[in-house]
């Protein structure tokens, strides 16, 4: 069926059929996983609107602002600084797909045996299947996992590929490692945009990107109270689109929402009646539209309440301090907050284990789902350590390997509902 986008999407020269195929699965993935829940907020209905639109309307604004002659940059990772990009009068998306659609052009050029992430974002790009990737200017990959850092290589020959080196530890050579890079970084966005980053400017992006999270703080603390006032399913979802959408419009729309929530507190209303078993997820991003395991654990007796994930609190859990009254003072408080980051990639890597601990109980969640992608190395191995540190704390675990495929839903099903009924 004919669209209002499809010049446009043609323009971008994406797969216009392999496209509305993939549009086509994904409206009825979210109608059977989303719109089917009951007792949903009013204020998921910016949420819905941002889903509809987001390979149309999003787009069409993206393109208007490259024809002002603003810039587009592409992400992988948390670690990129947004506040860098947005400094520049760019404007930041994330890339991580979290889709199977394009797998089979991926394994073409990576082994089989890579993470269903890194297929996913290389096989988008090679089927043509992502508006947001062709609407780059650039695209910032990073060195932290071994499969991401090696796949960047294959994308450059698809894309114009930048990539920033992250340290793997938090000494003080690490750090000037880190600042080393941001500053390059920097230099790298006003090459590209033709924009020099002020003090000022720097600040008000720092600003808008706090807020940012601090309305996602927000979110994050609600969702400790019992009954659970919003689905798992909904909060990671708001967690996704926040990669997205422009950032203002998404503070002030989940600023609504969470007023929503703070009356569904007050009233002791829920998404699901008390003492219906709380768990955590913990472990790889779920990037969209990676719904799975969610979709599983809340239609097997239990809600989510928290994602110890960068798409949840290990993006929003640390602001940037935004006093600083230099470039200098202020790039040096962004280089001090993402140094805080608790990526597996990481050796060692004790920050993550007490976050874990920390957020599970200030959740008071029944018990962690450890969540790692099939093939992701660092996030299995430490597992391990997350499994013992929840263990001291008395907070059962239950470990997931899987990826984007459907097949083992049902088994993935037998699991967690035999791990609801433990913690119940
Ligand atoms: S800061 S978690 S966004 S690297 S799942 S591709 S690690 S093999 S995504 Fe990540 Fe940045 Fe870390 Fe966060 Fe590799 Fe693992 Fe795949 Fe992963």
């Amino acid at each position: 069926m004919a669209t209002p986008y499809d010049a446009m999407w043609e323009q971008l020269n994406l797969d216009l059929d392999a496209h509305a195929g993939l549009l086509q699965v994904l409206g009825k993935f979210y109608g059977d996983i989303y719109l089917s829940q009951s007792g949903r907020l009013k204020g998921m209905e910016y949420v819905d609107f941002v889903i509809s639109e987001i390979h149309g309307l999003r787009i069409k604004e993206l393109q208007e602002a490259k024809a002002q002659g603003k810039k587009v940059i592409g992400t992988f990772c948390i670690f990129v600084p947004e506040e860098i990009v947005l400094a520049a009068d760019a404007i930041q998306v994330g890339l991580c797909a979290g889709a199977e659609a394009g797998t089979d052009a991926a394994e073409k050029v990576l082994p089989r045996n890579t993470c269903a992430l890194i297929k996913s974002f290389v096989g988008f790009k090679l089927s043509k299947l992502c508006p947001f990737i062709e609407s780059c200017d650039l695209v910032v990959g990073e060195t932290t996992c071994d499969g991401k850092k090696k796949a960047y290589e294959i994308f450059a020959d698809y894309a114009p590929v930048y990539v920033m080196e992250i340290p793997q530890m938090k000494n003080a050579c690490d750090r000037q490692l880190w600042r080393t890079e941001v500053l390059r970084f920097k230099d790298q966005i006003e090459k590209v945009t033709g924009n020099e980053i002020t003090a000022a400017k720097l600040r008000q992006a720092i600003h808008l990107v706090n807020d940012r999270r601090r309305v996602l703080q927000r979110l994050g603390q609600l969702r400790a109270s019992d009954p659970a006032p919003i689905s798992g399913r909904d909060a990671l979802l708001i967690n996704q689109i926040g990669f997205y959408d422009d950032p203002a419009r998404f503070t002030q729309n989940i600023g609504k929402l969470c007023d929503e929530l703070d009356e569904r507190v007050k009233t002791k209303s829920g998404i699901a009646p008390e003492k219906t078993p709380r768990l955590m997820l913990s472990g790889c991003p779920m990037a969209i539209p990676n719904w799975k395991l969610p979709y599983v654990v809340e239609s097997s007796g239990a809600v989510i309440v928290g994602e110890e994930s960068c798409v949840g609190a290990r993006n929003n859990r640390d602001l940037v301090d935004e006093t600083g009254a230099s470039l200098d003072e202020l790039i040096d408080a962004l280089i001090d907050r993402y140094m805080r980051i608790d990526c597996a990639c990481f050796t060692p890597n004790q920050e993550r284990l007490d976050n874990v601990v920390t957020m599970a109980k200030d959740l008071k969640a029944d018990g962690v789902i450890h969540y790692g992608l099939s093939f992701c190395q660092p996030y299995a191995i430490e597992a391990f350590k997350v499994e013992g540190a929840l263990k001291k704390a008395e907070i059962p675990m239950l470990s997931i390997e899987t990826d984007y495929g459907m097949e083992d839903v049902e088994q993935l099903k037998t699991r967690v509902e035999a791990f609801v009924e433990m913690v119940r």
